[in-house]
C-alpha cells in the first residue's frame, strides 16, 4: 500500500478537495471551500493545511462562527444540497458559536461540515485555555453540545481515525434522507500529528446521488387513492426543489388538475401565476391554499416535514375523512400523519405517479376553482403591494417594490421576524431558486450570512436580503465578508424599532407588545403598544453602522425613494444597504388560519384571561391525523 506522510489535518483537507458528486450524469466538485476563524485550536493544524496548499480548498475568512455556518447552509440550499462548505474553528467559544448554525442546518436538512477544534487528545497541558473541565467525566468537552444538532458526530482522537470518519462524513452529507450538519471535533494536537496516510484516501472519489424509487405497490395504491379523491391537494415542500422536480410537478398539476400549496421551503415549486398555484399554505398561507386545504379529502405532501406552520398546528385540514400520501426521500417524514409513505426521490416518484394517472383528471369545477382562487389571491397581493400607507409605508409595499425591481431569477433571502410570513404570502416567485426563506429554524441573523452563501453559490444572480432591524442588530458582521470577497448583496434593511412580529403576537395574547420595542427605559417601562406618549425611541442609526462596515448605503424615506434606490443599487458592484422605515402596526393579516401559541392558564390581567378562553376554544379544532 502506498502511503504518504501527512498530518491528520493535511489528510482531511486533501480528501475534501477531491470529493465529487454526480447526479443525472452531471459531476460537480463537492466542497466549494472552507470558512474559518483561526485560534490556537486550529491555526497550526487545519490552518496550516489550508496555508500549505491554498489551491486545494479556498479559505474564506468569516467574522463570526455562527454566521459562517449560516453562509454554508445558504450555499448548500442554493446548490440543491449538491455542494457544501466546510467550517473550521478554534476550541471553546469559537467552536460553540457554531452550535446554532449546526442546529439550523440539521433542522433544514442542509449539509454542512463543521470542524470545531477540540482540547488536546493527549491531555498533556490540561486544562488548556478555554477548556471545560467536567469533574466527574474526563472525556467531555464543549463540543459534546454538537451531538444532538448533528446528523453525524465524531471526535478524532488519533490521526488514523480520520480515514473512517471522513468516509462516514461523506456518506451522511450526500445522503438526501440523512443529511444535515456533520461535526468532526478535532483535538488541536491531533490536527498537527503525522501518520502514514494511504495514498488512495486522497485520490479523486465520486459519490453518486441516486434517485431512489418507492415500492411499486405503494405507488399503485397512491394512484388509486388519488383517482378516488374528489378534492385532492398537493403540498409542495423543499424536497420538490432539491430534487429538481418542479417541471414534473407542473406537468402533473396540469394533467390532473390537482392544485398546489407551497411550504416556505417549497415556495417556487410552481410560478406564482400558474393556474394550479394556490401559493403559501398554513399559518402564513393564502386564503386560496387555506380554503382548499380545509375541504381537501386527500393531501399529497411532497418533500415536506409537516411543520406546525404548514399544518396550521393541525387545524388546516378539516375534512373529517382527510387522508395523506407522503412522498419523501426520508421514511421518517413519509410516515407522518398516518400517511401512505412513498419513500423515494420526488422527481422519480412524481414521474411514476404521472404514468399511473395518465388520462385521469379532477372535476373541471374544482380545477376552475383553483384558477379563480389564484386570480383572487393575486388581486389581494396587488392591493397590499400598493397600499399607499402614510406617513410611513407598510412593509407589504416594501416587498412589492423589491419584487418589481427584481428579475425573475434573482433571489430573495430572509429568515426571521414578520417578513418571512409576508414574503410567503406575497412574494411573486418566478423561478424555483428565486425564493430563499430559512423557516425551519427561523433564525434571526441568518439573513445577511445566508445571503452571502447564496451569492457564493450563484454569483450570476442578484441577491436581495430582506432583514429586520432586530435581526440586523443580532448578526450583520458578514457585510464585511461580502466586501472582502466582492460578493455583492442588495440588503433591504426594514426598520420598525423593534420586533413587529413578536409585538403583534404579544398583542394577540393580551400582552400589549411588552418587551418588543426599542425604546429608552422611563419610569421602569420600556414602552407598551397602548402607551399614549411612549418613551422615546433609541437613537440607533443602523444605516450608519452598515456604512461603517464598507457597504454603500441609500436611505429611503418613501416607497418612491426605495424604488429609485433599488434602481441605483442595480448599478452598484459592491454590497448596498437600502434603509427604509416602516409602520410597525401596518401588518399583513392572517388568512383563515391559526397557530398554537399557549398563553398563561391563570393570570391577573383580564386581557390574558379572555385570550386564554379563546385559546382553549380554538385548540379544540386541533386534530391528530392517524
Ligand atoms: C436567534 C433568534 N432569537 C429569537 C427569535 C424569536 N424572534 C422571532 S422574530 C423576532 C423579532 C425579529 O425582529 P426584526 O428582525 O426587527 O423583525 P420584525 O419582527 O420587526 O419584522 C424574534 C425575537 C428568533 N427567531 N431567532
Ligand atoms: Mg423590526
Amino acid at each position: 500500500m502506498t502511503t504518504v506522510r501527512l498530518t491528520a489535518a493535511q489528510a482531511l483537507v486533501r480528501f475534501l478537495a477531491n470529493q465529487y458528486v454526480e447526479r443525472d450524469g452531471v459531476e460537480h466538485r463537492f466542497f466549494g471551500g472552507c470558512f474559518g476563524i483561526f485560534g490556537h485550536g486550529n491555526v497550526g493544524g487545519v490552518g496550516e493545511a489550508l496555508f500549505e496548499q491554498p489551491e486545494l480548498l479556498t479559505y474564506y475568512q468569516a467574522r463570526n462562527e455562527q454566521a459562517m455556518v449560516h453562509a454554508a447552509s445558504g450555499y448548500a440550499r442554493m446548490r440543491n444540497r449538491l455542494g457544501v462548505l466546510a467550517c473550521t474553528t478554534s476550541i471553546g467559544p469559537g467552536a460553540t458559536n457554531m452550535v446554532t448554525g449546526a442546529a439550523l442546518a440539521t433542522v433544514n436538512r442542509l449539509p454542512v461540515l463543521l470542524l470545531p477544534g477540540d482540547v488536546f487528545a493527549s491531555r498533556r497541558p490540561d486544562p488548556v485555555l478555554q477548556q471545560l473541565e467536567v469533574p466527574w467525566q474526563g472525556d467531555v468537552s464543549v463540543n459534546d453540545a454538537f451531538r444532538p444538532v448533528s446528523r453525524y458526530f465524531d471526535r478524532i482522537w488519533r490521526p488514523e481515525q480520520i480515514l473512517s470518519a471522513a468516509m462516514q462524513t461523506m456518506r451522511v452529507l450526500v445522503n438526501q434522507a440523512e443529511t444535515g450538519a456533520v461535526t468532526l471535533a478535532f483535538p488541536q494536537d491531533v490536527q498537527a500529528e503525522a501518520f502514514d496516510c494511504p495514498a488512495a484516501f486522497v485520490e479523486k472519489r465520486v459519490w453518486r446521488i441516486p434517485r431512489p424509487l418507492p415500492d411499486r405497490g405503494a405507488v399503485a395504491e397512491a394512484a388509486a387513492r388519488i383517482r378516488a379523491a374528489r378534492k385532492p391537494l398537493i403540498v409542495a415542500g423543499g424536497g420538490v426543489i432539491y430534487s429538481e422536480a418542479t417541471d414534473v410537478l407542473r406537468r402533473l398539476a396540469e394533467s390532473t388538475g390537482i392544485p398546489v400549496g407551497e411550504t416556505q421551503a417549497g415556495k417556487g415549486s410552481l410560478p406564482y401565476d400558474h393556474s394550479s398555484a394556490l401559493g403559501a399554505i398554513g399559518v402564513t398561507g393564502t386564503f386560496a391554499a387555506n380554503r382548499t386545504a380545509a375541504g381537501a379529502d386527500l393531501v399529497i405532501g411532497i418533500g415536506t416535514r409537516w411543520s406546525d406552520f404548514t399544518t396550521a398546528s393541525k387545524t388546516a385540514f378539516r375534512n373529517p375523512d382527510v387522508r395523506f400520501v407522503n412522498v419523501n426521500v426520508a421514511d421518517f417524514d413519509a410516515a407522518k400523519h398516518g400517511g401512505l409513505g412513498l419513500v423515494g426521490d420526488a422527481r422519480g416518484t412524481l414521474e411514476r405517479l404521472g404514468e399511473l394517472l395518465q388520462g385521469w383528471s379532477i372535476d373541471d369545477s374544482y380545477r376552475q376553482e383553483a384558477a379563480r382562487l389564484n386570480g383572487e389571491w393575486d388581486a389581494e397581493v396587488e392591493r397590499l403591494y400598493s397600499l399607499g400607507h402614510e406617513p410611513l409605508p407598510a412593509q407589504s409595499e416594501v416587498l412589492g417594490a423589491v419584487n418589481s425591481a427584481s428579475e425573475p431569477t434573482d433571489v430573495v433571502v430572509c429568515a426571521a421576524g414578520s417578513m418571512p410570513g409576508d414574503l410567503h404570502k406575497l412574494w411573486r416567485t418566478r423561478d424555483p431558486k428565486g425564493y430563499h426563506v430559512e423557516y425551519g429554524y427561523s433564525c434571526m441573523g441568518y439573513e445577511i450570512a445566508g445571503g452571502l452563501g447564496v451569492k457564493m453559490a450563484a454569483p450570476e444572480r442578484e441577491v436581495y436580503v430582506l432583514v429586520g432591524d432586530g435581526s440586523y442588530l443580532m448578526l450583520s458582521s458578514e457585510i464585511v465578508t461580502s466586501i472582502q470577497e466582492n460578493l455583492k448583496l442588495t440588503i433591504v434593511l426594514v426598520d420598525n424599532h423593534g420586533f413587529s412580529s413578536i409585538g403583534g403576537l404579544s398583542r394577540s395574547l393580551g400582552l400589549d407588545g411588552f418587551g418588543t420595542q426599542y425604546r429608552y427605559r422611563r419610569n421602569g417601562s420600556l414602552g407598551l403598544d397602548s402607551d399614549e406618549s411612549p418613551p422615546p425611541l433609541l437613537p440607533v442609526d443602523l444605516a450608519a453602522n452598515a456604512e461603517s462596515l464598507g457597504a454603500r448605503v441609500i436611505r429611503c424615506g418613501t416607497i418612491e425613494e426605495l424604488r429609485a434606490g433599488l434602481d441605483e443599487a442595480k448599478k452598484e458592484t459592491r454590497t448596498v444597504v437600502l434603509a427604509v422605515e416602516v409602520d410597525r402596526y401596518a401588518g399583513v393579516p392572517s388568512y383563515e388560519s391559526w397557530w398554537d401559541v399557549p398563553i398563561a392558564e391563570v393570570a391577573e390581567a383580564d386581557s390574558v384571561r379572555s385570550v386564554r378562553k379563546e385559546y382553549d376554544a380554538a385548540r379544540t379544532a386541533e386534530r391528530s391525523y392517524l
